[in-house]
């Protein structure tokens, strides 16, 4: 049945190969680096890798601008160098799952050159290109990244789209050959073994074909209500699936940009044959002040558990799929954000994984998180490399702020935070490379590796090693029901799973203070059996005091 999918009971790792590890001294990480370090992942226990795309781009967004989806990157290796991870990976049982960027290429792939070329050559309606409108850009949609979303281009006198960077064309999906064309490419690789694919943004790519001005009447007024899960996306979602991944035994996870739960039932309901999965970033927008991603707030405590659990029961009966993760390349490290990276590094950083692993759905590890990377906190911009940082401290400066007034807001809140190199070992580079980094390693790396790690049996890599194990030895973390306890209490995230006659009791306390628990009375009777915590000495009373960031789960038959 649907239920028994290989990849519902799965665990997922991300690579980001740029910062993974460089085996030829370029400072940019490369495919063989991953291919060294797949013993290491066969170890933590995971079933799946993701690769951020690792195909031919000029990497002005780190390989999500794709001038060729055919080819590989060439800093990162050759086609052999894939075939060689693919098959190494596959003679471990680990399968991989390739990210695709299908809303835009870049500037650089020859679709484009064709369709800039004039507005008469064949590939003109592969993009979105649009008349000024009294001499300025036809909307006011803004770009991801910063500014007016629309590209003036003077050899044919129109403007083309681009929800991201001025170099990441939007494709127009209205058009069946660019959807035919992503359709045979995807086949390419699912021909030479991929697993399935990370859909990158792949709720914006269906456009109202008005593409009307926002009128600001429905907050952000940037116009993504004009896109964001638009008119026809299911209908290509569905298409997709017949045309391409039905034929496969496929995993495929939609990467959605502010969606709903109601879209995410129909994206993942296995009748509905559209994705097997979709990440959502609600939960990861609790520390965002009026919705402004570039504002210092501590996180809403009381809204994140809200959130996620509503997500876990609405998406439950509804008959949709979870990808559950607190980190990936484009949001900071949750240990500092959400934890305490300082004294209480490594309870923390456990308590985490164990809320997030707890859930159903489908688990994601993001390179680093395993054994509690942080974020840089880099105090020079020279020290930042990601296109949305750099935007916004240029558009700051030019606003007349000073290096002071931006620097906090980037060191919380970057997408670099992430893409520091990974640290193995406590050696130079932190192991990642004998050359210069392509970005700075953060100055930890001497107590934060993944050697030292390994060496220590109490550190946060055994934590996330037994998680993924207890998912493998209980069924009832990938099918029991979800329910939020204690829904108002300010310090602890508690909830009950349950399926058949068990149940799991899963205990978090958020703060570094300490506070009083009390086991349900219902529970109270149960046998307990203790599957993990972050102090050794937890022990089952009705009545309990939690330490800093003590958390627990135990099993209750
Ligand atoms: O990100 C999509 C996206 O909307 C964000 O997570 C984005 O980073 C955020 O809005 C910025 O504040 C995906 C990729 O994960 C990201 O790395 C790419 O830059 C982006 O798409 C464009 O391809």
């Amino acid at each position: 049945s649907a239920m028994q999918e290989w990849w519902r009971k799965a665990v997922v790792y991300q690579i980001y190969p740029k910062s993974f590890n460089d085996t030829m001294g370029t400072g940019v990480g490369d495919l063989q680096g991953i291919i060294e370090k797949l013993d290491y992942l066969k170890d933590l226990g995971v079933d799946v890798i993701w690769l951020t795309p690792p195909y031919t781009s000029p990497q002005k967004d780190n390989g999500y601008d794709i001038s060729d989806y055919y080819n590989i990157h060439e800093e990162y290796g050759t086609m052999k160098d894939f075939d060689a991870l693919l098959e190494e990976a596959h003679g471990r049982d680990i399968k991989v799952i390739m990210d695709i960027v299908v809303n835009h290429t870049s500037t650089e792939h020859a679709w484009f050159q064709e369709s800039q070329s004039s507005k008469d050559n064949p590939y003109r309606n592969y993009y979105i290109w649009k008349d000024p409108v009294d001499g300025k850009e036809p909307t006011n949609w803004q770009s991801k990244f910063g500014g007016n979303a629309w590209e003036y281009d003077e050899k044919t006198g129109q403007y083309y789209l681009h929800l991201f960077d001025v170099t990441q064309a939007d494709l127009d999906w209205e058009n069946e050959q660019v959807r035919n064309d992503v359709y045979e490419m995807m086949h390419f690789w699912f021909k030479k073994g991929v697993d399935g694919f990370r859909l990158d943004v792949i709720n914006l790519i269906s456009k109202d074909q008005d593409i009307p001005n926002d009128d600001g009447s429905k907050a952000p007024g940037d116009g993504r209500k004009f896109y964001t899960d638009g008119p026809r996306v299911h209908e290509f979602m569905h298409e997709m699936n017949r045309e391409v991944f039905s034929e496969y035994d496929a995993m495929t996870v939609g990467e959605m940009s502010s969606t709903t739960i109601e879209h995410c039932i129909k994206y993942t309901k296995p009748e509905r044959n559209e994705l097997s999965m979709t990440f959502n970033f609600h939960h990861l927008k609790v520390d965002y002040p009026q919705g402004e991603k570039w504002a210092i707030a501590d996180f809403d405590f009381l809204a994140l558990k809200d959130i996620l659990s509503t997500w876990q029961v609405k998406m439950h009966e509804g008959g949709g799929w979870n990808a559950l993760f607190w980190c990936n390349h484009d949001q900071p490290r949750v240990v500092t954000r959400y934890g305490n990276d300082q004294e209480y590094h490594n309870k923390s950083a456990k308590m985490l994984a164990t809320t997030i692993h707890m859930m159903q759905g489908t688990p994601y590890i993001y390179q680093g998180e395993e054994f509690g990377m942080t974020d840089p906190k880099f105090t020079s911009i020279d020290s930042y490399r990601d296109v949305e940082t750099l935007n916004f401290y240029n558009t700051k400066k030019e606003a007349g702020w000073a290096d002071e007034e931006i620097l906090p807001l980037i060191q919380a809140k970057s997408r670099d935070n992430s893409r520091t190199p990974v640290q193995w070992t406590s050696e130079e580079n932190a192991g990642f490379t004998t050359g210069t980094p392509w970005i700075p390693v953060a100055a930890n790396y001497n107590t934060i590796n993944a050697k030292a790690a390994v060496e220590d049996y109490d550190s946060i890599y055994y934590h996330y090693k037994k998680l993924i194990q207890l998912r493998k030895e209980f069924d009832i973390i990938t099918f029991g029901d979800y329910e939020l306890l204690l829904a108002e209490d300010s310090n602890l995230f508690v909830y009950l799973r349950s399926w058949k006659n068990d149940k799991l009791l899963v205990v978090n306390h958020f703060y570094s203070g300490e506070v009083d628990f009390k086991i349900p009375e219902e529970l109270q009777h149960m046998d307990a059996e203790k599957l993990i915590s972050n102090y050794q000495d937890t022990a089952w009373d009705t009545k309990m005091e939690l330490r800093p960031y003590e958390s627990f789960v135990y099993r209750l038959t």
